[in-house]
């Protein structure tokens, strides 16, 4: 595909990010460690969109947390189990809102079904006044309710710079959420991701070490999180940890069940005993601090923790961007597994599917 060939939206910003900070990316540091910081990428201008981006898409999540009469939901007929009633009064949703991970009320096969079908297919009318309901939460597919946002994961040159860089010349989205952490949110415990459901990974959840490797792997799931007002040690806590070297071991790291390990836990559990693959030294945790309108990117493999945020502390602004490398063994299918279909169909049939978006959202083979 030829992006030069793609419509340019009317109100992108072009300078997003500072070129010299995408320029200095270093591919032996990302392939060795794991992870790389793009410090400061995002312009003054970039920093403002993105952070007013993630607010509105916030208040338009809690809109129809709160708007939303739940319990009148035909839960049987979509084959979802009840809620408790207790958890659609208007009390428990107002605790639903101000950021993400909070929607106690959403049971995983809802959030599933919304993804997979859509739920009310379009127009919650009671709530969605000023801006058309998708089918599934804008905390779990944000590019479907912001421009900017849809923009910069699936068409911007310098935001696909960016991903091509990590990962090659072709990359599918794998999920795309907010991850915006108000005060008081738990984080996650110890874990890492499996690439696509886990077919080919060589070690279990826990691992025994035996696949160790200074190979950087093909097939290849990237995270990237921007931070627009900057993430970090000092800001209220909750930050977010990596274990440089750690990806080389493949371990998908109790990616499928209960996560309950500090650092404490973690050091004792899983790193004691195992070394950096290039140096032979002892891994160790890094707690990673950005300044504003920062980016990390690390690899799928990589064991990840995000502490507890201060009961007092603002809410810290943050959206999820995963892409991964088309896997070459995969069936025909016109849509990847991170697209809800439902979404990319009613935007394909109002023309309004750009190749740059179609290049994001296709099967690995494209070709059913
Ligand atoms: O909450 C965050 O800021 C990062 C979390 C994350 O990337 C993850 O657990 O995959
Ligand atoms: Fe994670």
């Amino acid at each position: 595909m030829n992006a030069s060939q793609d419509p340019t939206p009317a109100g992108r910003l072009h300078d997003l990010l500072h070129p010299e900070v995408l320029a200095a990316f270093d591919r032996d540091f990302f392939e060795r460690e794991g992870y790389w910081v793009w410090e400061g990428v995002l312009t003054d201008a970039g920093q403002q969109h993105w952070t007013a981006s993630l607010q509105k898409l916030q208040r338009m999540n809690d809109a129809i947390v709160v708007g939303t009469d739940w319990a009148a939901i035909d839960y049987a007929s979509c084959g979802l189990p009840e809620p408790a009633p207790d958890q659609t009064t208007p009390e428990f949703l107002a605790a639903c809102c101000g950021g993400s991970e909070q929607m106690r009320f959403m049971p995983p096969e809802l959030r599933a079904y919304m993804y997979e079908h859509g739920l009310f297919r379009t127009g919650i009318t009671s709530v969605a006044e000023d801006f058309e309901w998708q089918g599934m939460m804008p905390e779990y597919f944000p590019l479907a309710y912001d421009d900017f946002i849809l923009d910069v994961t699936t068409s911007h040159p310098q935001m696909m710079e960016l991903f091509g860089q990590l990962l090659g010349e072709r990359f599918l989205i794998d999920h795309c959420l907010m991850l915006n952490r108000p005060a008081g949110s738990r984080g996650r415990r110890w874990h890492a991701h499996p690439y696509r459901q886990g077919q080919y990974e060589v070690e279990s959840e826990t691992g025994d070490g035996h696949a160790l490797t200074t190979q950087f792997l093909a097939q290849q799931c990237v995270r990237t999180l921007c931070y627009p007002e900057g993430m970090g040690l000092g800001d209220g806590g909750g930050e977010l940890a990596v274990i440089p070297g750690s990806h080389l071991y493949r371990i998908p790291y109790r990616w499928n069940s209960t996560r309950t390990e500090y650092d404490d836990e973690m050091q004792t559990n899983w790193i004691a005993g195992k070394i950096h693959a290039f140096t032979g030294e002892p891994l160790r945790i890094e707690r990673l601090s950005l300044s504003p309108g920062s980016m990390v990117s690390f690899v799928h493999h990589m064991p990840h923790h995000v502490g507890h945020r201060d009961l007092d502390a603002p809410t810290r602004w943050g959206l999820l961007m995963a892409y991964r490398t088309p896997d070459p063994k995969a069936s025909p299918a016109q849509w990847n597994e991170g697209t809800p279909i439902h979404w990319a169909e009613r935007v394909e049939a109002a023309d309004r599917l750009t190749p740059a978006m179609r290049r994001i959202f296709e099967g690995d083979d494209p070709s059913a």
